[in-house]
């Protein structure tokens, strides 16, 4: 079975981070090994909350998996709280990286145009330097746009999305792809670029107006499940576009879907059934 180290937050409430990761990666066959950074009452979204900071554990756990000769396949990670986490969460990538391990970095800080409570430009910057070191990066296009410097805009052409792509790749990182990318009226998806050899690939899905927080989360943990799962990477993103999509659908039908979240549990029968027809 391929083992998976996941850094990232657990909100206690919220759907996000780990809460929804760990769920989804092991149900994929996936043994997922967590290190939480924080733990948060509930995520940023809500109008209040309380966190116990983790980050000092961060390394001394690290070491122990270390002197117990214990290897990740991959590294995934997701929301980190302060610079002072990016930079133990790219010492521990260092420590456990070895050949074909993947390091699959989604830069989770903004929306919209605008970064999440708490984060600043810096913050943004150190990102950066985080997405330099990995295999495959899933920024939205406002991340993408805080890690380049390019103006965030809402209504842009292919040209833009290249752009971006081209200028995460020229910062390090092996395949840039941007999440939430519409290249038509009314669809949305990824766009990505292979930083080798240059060439694009895309998928799109018709857009559902509304949006629910942790999605990016969910459609993260279901692209590297299935890249760990020996999917090529076009077809794990789309198997990933598809799920969060066909999940965003399915919480829209629930009367008494939270506003905080995403209905994740109910479509992991689906997924599993889908990946069984793939392999
Ligand atoms: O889903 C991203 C996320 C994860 N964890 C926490 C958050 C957010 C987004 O706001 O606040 C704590």
């Amino acid at each position: 079975m391929k083992r998976i180290l996941t850094i990232q937050d657990i909100s206690c409430l919220g759907k996000c981070s780990i809460t929804i990761a760990l769920p989804v990666l092991s149900a994929m066959g996936i043994e997922t090994v967590i290190l939480p950074t924080a733990l948060l009452s509930n995520h940023t979204l809500f109008p209040e909350y309380s966190k116990l900071d983790l980050s000092g554990q961060m390394m001394q756990y690290a070491l122990m998996w270390k002197k117990n000769g214990v290897r990740f396949d991959a590294v995934y990670t997701g929301y980190l709280g302060t610079i002072d986490e990016i930079g133990k969460t790219a010492e521990i990538i260092d420590l456990f990286r070895e050949e074909g391990t993947l390091v699959f970095v989604d830069p989770v800080m903004g929306d919209n145009g605008k970064l999440y409570r708490g984060f600043s430009d810096d913050y943004a910057a150190q990102n950066a330097l985080l997405c330099a070191r990995a295999d495959i990066i899933v920024p939205n296009i406002t991340e993408a746009c805080l890690m380049t410097g390019v103006s965030y805009r809402e209504k842009y052409d292919e040209g833009y999305l290249r752009e971006l792509c081209v200028r995460l790749c020229g910062m390090g990182a092996k395949t840039a792809v941007i999440t939430g990318a519409s290249l038509a009226e009314g669809k949305t998806g990824v766009y990505g670029m292979d930083a080798r050899t240059g060439k694009i690939f895309t998928y799109q899905n018709d857009r559902i107006s509304t949006s629910y927080h942790g999605t990016g989360d969910l459609f993260a943990s279901t692209a590297v499940g299935a890249l760990l799962r020996g999917i090529p990477v076009h077809e794990a993103l789309k198997i990933a576009a598809d799920h969060t999509s066909e999940t965003i659908r399915v919480t829209m039908e629930n009367p008494g879907n939270p506003w905080y979240g995403v209905d994740f549990e109910s479509t992991i029968p689906d997924l599993i059934r889908k990946l069984g027809e793939e392999q």
